[in-house]
């Protein structure tokens, strides 16, 4: 009698708590490796990740939460976030750098939490040269790497766009990469480390040419519809198929409908001639932004809440655009 009354509470709890939707529905997620030029699972599978990045946490970190999450992964079928952690701009440098890591680990955890892949960027952007905060940001990342690098969810991007005459590969990124992978890999042997190029991470031939040592690196892409077009698509390509002497595994963590001020018209032809050359290619992507700021590129309307829930009329042009695209 006591068994089975046992049997049946295990029976009415297991069934209750599977029928729970939200965050606990969150599945296990699969380790990724890079195998090639592609990102695949455990199992050696090609993966797709497609979805959103925020805008500067520092003003719109308010729409990166577990509420979003979980709509954005059930609604927009967005398997990946991306956290943009500005160095300047009153970002992590410049003032609120407690704050802003505490939003981080906020985002990470509301995504291991939802079971989707989070992008951590330390999203230089003014400050051209990542070597000039290389200490603060390796002080980050193994910070990040310490709390968080068991979680299969995580994806460190150690630069976001690399620009300026003088800052070339060779020069200075592959030696900042140099420099803050190894403290990366010291705490978290295996999770997916994405580098940039210089251009704004458009000099992807630069790295094909003379690539990275370790496992697991990924090379990001960026574009902007309104001002990249097929000639970076080749370039991409060519990267890919090992064209400058090297295949390179690509990642294009921010891309945008606009053109490459993040404002103004959608491109929506273009935008559309993009996704379908990177779905066809395996290469996963996201979009810039989720945020409701008055611009172009933005995906949300002003007043947006930042809870998830959004209904159509609350998207942009853009929004709507992309969110069919990751339906699709
Ligand atoms: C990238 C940056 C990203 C920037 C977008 C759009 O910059 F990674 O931070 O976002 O692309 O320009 C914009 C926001 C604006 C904000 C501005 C500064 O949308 O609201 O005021 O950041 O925080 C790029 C990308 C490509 C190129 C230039 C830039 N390009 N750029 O090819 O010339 O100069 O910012």
């Amino acid at each position: 009698m006591k068994k089975s009354i046992l049997l049946l509470s295990v029976i009415i709890i297991f069934t209750l708590s599977s029928c729970v939707s939200g965050p606990s529905a969150a599945k296990h997620l699969e380790a990724l490796k890079v195998v090639g030029s592609n990102l695949c699972d455990s199992q050696g599978n090609p993966v797709q990740l497609r979805g959103m990045s925020s805008h500067k946490l520092q003003h719109f970190g308010r729409f990166m939460n577990v509420d979003t999450f979980t709509w954005l992964r059930d609604e927009w079928k967005c398997n990946v976030v991306r956290g943009a952690l500005y160095t300047y701009e009153q970002g992590y440098i410049s003032n609120f750098k407690e704050k802003l890591k505490k939003k981080m680990i906020e985002i990470v955890e509301g995504a291991i939490d939802t079971g989707i892949y989070v992008i951590i960027d330390w999203h230089i952007l003014r400050d051209g040269d990542p070597n000039i905060y290389k200490e603060e940001s390796k002080e980050f990342f193994i910070e990040m790497a310490t709390m968080f690098g068991e979680y299969p969810n995580v994806i460190y991007e150690i630069c976001n766009e690399p620009n300026g005459k003088t800052v070339t590969w060779g020069d200075k990124i592959k030696p900042y990469a140099d420099y803050i992978i190894p403290a990366i890999r010291a705490v978290d042997p295996d999770n997916i480390i994405i580098v940039g190029s210089g251009t704004w991470s458009q000099d992807i031939h630069d790295a094909a040419a003379d690539p990275l040592e370790y496992e697991n690196i990924m090379y990001s892409c960026h574009f902007y519809a309104g001002s990249h077009h097929e000639s970076l698509r080749t370039r991409i390509n060519d990267a890919i198929t090992g064209k400058f002497g090297n295949v390179i595994p690509v990642f294009v963590t921010e891309w945008g409908t606009t053109d490459s001020s993040g404002n103004g018209p959608v491109y929506e032809k273009e935008s559309k001639t993009w996704i379908t050359f990177l779905n066809e290619n395996n290469i996963s992507w996201v979009n810039w932004s989720l945020c409701d700021m008055n611009e172009g590129s933005a995906a949300l309307l002003p007043g947006a809440a930042y809870t998830g829930g959004w209904p159509m009329d609350m998207l942009s042009e853009s929004g709507s655009l992309v969110y069919s695209l990751l339906r699709n």
